[in-house]
């Protein structure tokens, strides 16, 4: 039986990659970071059959004891300060945790067990500013963000402990990938979450930020497969992983709102104070490598997505409803 370790497990990518990984009957060992609050929601469905371990990307002997614990032959580094936004009032926390935590548990795995395969969540935001599109493996980085910059090194790293050391290491560069886990500060996530409340009565205006921003929108459980695909190669790489096709944010309200009949100039207010000190104007990736030597392709639409995490969100704004104490007065 195959052991995999995924950092980042109770996050939206960690919780689809367990079930995969289940699926395909690896030993699944999540690390997760103690906090006040434990939240487990996007791995309920299969909390039971992981094996949990303590750690955190900040704190190197928790991460030596986690290899050590798991003994794993495959890592997955899903854990970071992943929200963009918050990279710019929290940049130093940003750089500890999504730099200088790649060094963390790379320098674990090398210390505890240099033959594992190592996974490395790099991200399109490191492109940023636009040096050519579509965005393949080649392309310049230009990160915008704290976040971006952190995910630079964080590649590299990944790419230099490869050449240093011999070690299995890959890194994925994945566009936006969404679905009903997907944290409720992310914009698609804000949007099906606001649609749903509108629609219920719960709520009357969205109030959003940059609407000309483009993303390349795919979805999670295609995403977490291509990760897994990466590690079952002959020789470690990298790889772009996308659909191939950008829309505007606009055309996310469009698509969600539409999806319960409504239009979203009605709801939409603009606040200055949501767009970025930096944006990334423009991100659309060619998957094409992975397509060759993967064999991976997308496979769920971006309609088809919204209209899952629309429905999702209806379903979970009517059960708070009904538990609310002025539903049950
Ligand atoms: P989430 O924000 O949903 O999950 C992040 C996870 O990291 C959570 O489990 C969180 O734990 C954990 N974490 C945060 N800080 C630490 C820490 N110091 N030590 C240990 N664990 C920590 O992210 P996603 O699932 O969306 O993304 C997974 C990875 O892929 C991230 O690295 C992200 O940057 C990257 N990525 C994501 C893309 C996307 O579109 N989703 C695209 C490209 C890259 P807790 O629950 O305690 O907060
Ligand atoms: P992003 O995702 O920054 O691309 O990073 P996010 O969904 O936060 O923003 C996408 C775009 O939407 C614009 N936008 C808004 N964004 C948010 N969050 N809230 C709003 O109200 C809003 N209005 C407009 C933003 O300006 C931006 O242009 C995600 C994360 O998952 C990263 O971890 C990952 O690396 C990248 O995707 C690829």
């Amino acid at each position: 039986m195959k052991k995999a370790l995924i950092t980042g497990i109770t996050g939206q990518d960690g919780s689809y990659l367990a079930e995969l990984l289940l699926e395909k009957g690896y030993k699944v060992y999540g690390m997760r970071r103690r906090t006040s609050t434990p939240n487990y929601e996007n791995i309920a469905n299969v909390r039971e059959k992981i094996e949990w371990l303590s750690g955190d990307l900040t704190d190197l002997s928790s991460l030596i004891s986690a290899v050590q614990q798991s003994d794993p032959d495959e890592v997955y580094n899903l854990a970071a300060q992943s929200f963009v936004e918050t990279s710019w009032p929290q940049p130093n926390l940003t750089g500890q945790i999504t730099a200088l935590g790649v060094t963390n548990l790379l320098e674990a795995v090398r210390i505890v067990k240099p033959s594992a395969k190592f996974y490395q969540a790099s991200s399109s935001e490191m492109y940023g500013k636009v040096m050519e599109t579509p965005q393949r493996e080649t392309t310049p980085f230009y990160p915008r963000s704290p976040y971006g910059v952190s995910k630079v090194y964080g590649h590299w790293i990944t790419l230099n402990y490869r050449e240093s050391f011999n070690m299995f290491a890959c890194s994925g560069i994945l566009f936006n990938h969404e679905s009903p886990r997907r944290g409720i500060e992310f914009v698609t996530r804000k949007v099906t979450d606001g649609v749903a409340r509108i629609k219920l009565g719960m709520k009357q205006k969205l109030t959003m930020g940059n609407l000309d921003a483009k993303r390349d929108w795919g979805f999670a459980g295609d995403y977490v497969k291509a990760m897994w695909l990466m590690l079952q190669q002959e020789e470690p790489d990298d790889f772009v992983i996308s659909t191939g096709e950008t829309r505007t944010v606009r055309q996310l309200l469009e698509v969600a709102f539409q999806s319960v009949e409504l239009r979203y100039e009605d709801y939409v207010v603009i606040d200055p104070k949501l767009f970025r000190p930096a944006e990334v104007d423009l991100l659309l990736g060619d998957c094409g490598k992975a397509k060759r030597q993967l064999g991976w392709k997308p496979e769920v639409s971006f309609e088809d997505m919204i209209a899952m995490m629309v429905e999702n969100d209806l379903h979970k704004v009517e059960r708070e409803l009904n538990h609310s104490p002025i539903a049950v007065n």
